[in-house]
């Protein structure tokens, strides 16, 4: 059972929580069962403040009851507990499905320590079959989505409800799909270099470890 893999993950991951700490809090279906064990915790005595990766993570733990610091007056994290949409064995991780990764990118770089939590489903021996959202401006998004074309086979603009979905921080997403060449360092930088986009969801050196639960099994990947 999926939702079983995502919770024993995510507990494997929040034992490594320890008081005084400074946690990053990820987003998405398996950071919040870390952010659930995080507030047991919390309730059982455990002192440590939190920064959220989304509004929608930050209210799961307030309402838990987990000490939430402003990210905008924090200039470093102890630990990141967050999800992947694919992470291979070399923890190259596609991030974004849940639309949080420009935070979750900024976050995982002001950590000490960045570890996903992932079921099984997300391992990939390669990534790439998941689409490589992109976060630009939406005065942009003509520009950005035709100077992506060179990079990937299809590129689209993220909907909700008939209309572009809005991130957290009033943009709009590209999900890039088929990638047109094979290296994605290059693939990264040809991105980077696009004016308008402000985050992208390729982590391919942030994530420090992973713990990835398969039937109940949990593998911890250290880098
Ligand atoms: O949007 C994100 O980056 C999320 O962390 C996503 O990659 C994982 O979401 P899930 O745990 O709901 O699959």
């Amino acid at each position: 059972m999926t939702d079983d893999d995502k919770r024993i993950a995510a507990e494997a991951a929040v034992s490594e929580v320890q008081p005084g700490m400074l946690v990053g809090l990820g987003t998405g279906t398996t950071a919040a069962f870390a952010i659930q064990a995080l507030g047991r915790r919390v309730r059982e005595g455990l002192r440590i403040e939190a920064v959220a990766t989304s509004l929608a993570s930050e209210r799961q733990a307030h309402d838990l009851g987990i000490p939430i610091r402003d990210f905008a007056t924090v200039a470093s994290v102890d630990l990141t507990i967050d999800g992947a949409d694919e992470i291979d064995d070399d923890l190259r991780a596609i991030k974004g499905a849940g639309g949080a990764m420009l935070r979750e990118k900024v976050v995982a770089a002001a950590s000490a320590r960045m570890v996903v939590i992932a079921d099984g489903s997300k391992r990939v021996a390669a990534i790439g079959g998941r689409a490589v959202p992109v976060e630009i401006v939406p005065f942009a998004a003509a520009f950005v989505a035709q100077a992506l074309e060179p990079l990937f086979a299809s590129v689209t603009l993220r909907a909700a409800d008939e209309r572009p979905y809005v991130t957290d921080n009033g943009n709009h997403i590209l999900d890039c799909r088929s990638p047109r060449q094979p290296l994605w360092p290059q693939i990264e930088a040809a991105i980077q270099a696009i004016s308008g986009i402000c985050g992208h969801g390729l982590f391919l050196h942030q994530v420090d470890a992973a713990y990835i639960a398969d039937r109940g099994v949990v593998s911890r990947l250290e880098r």
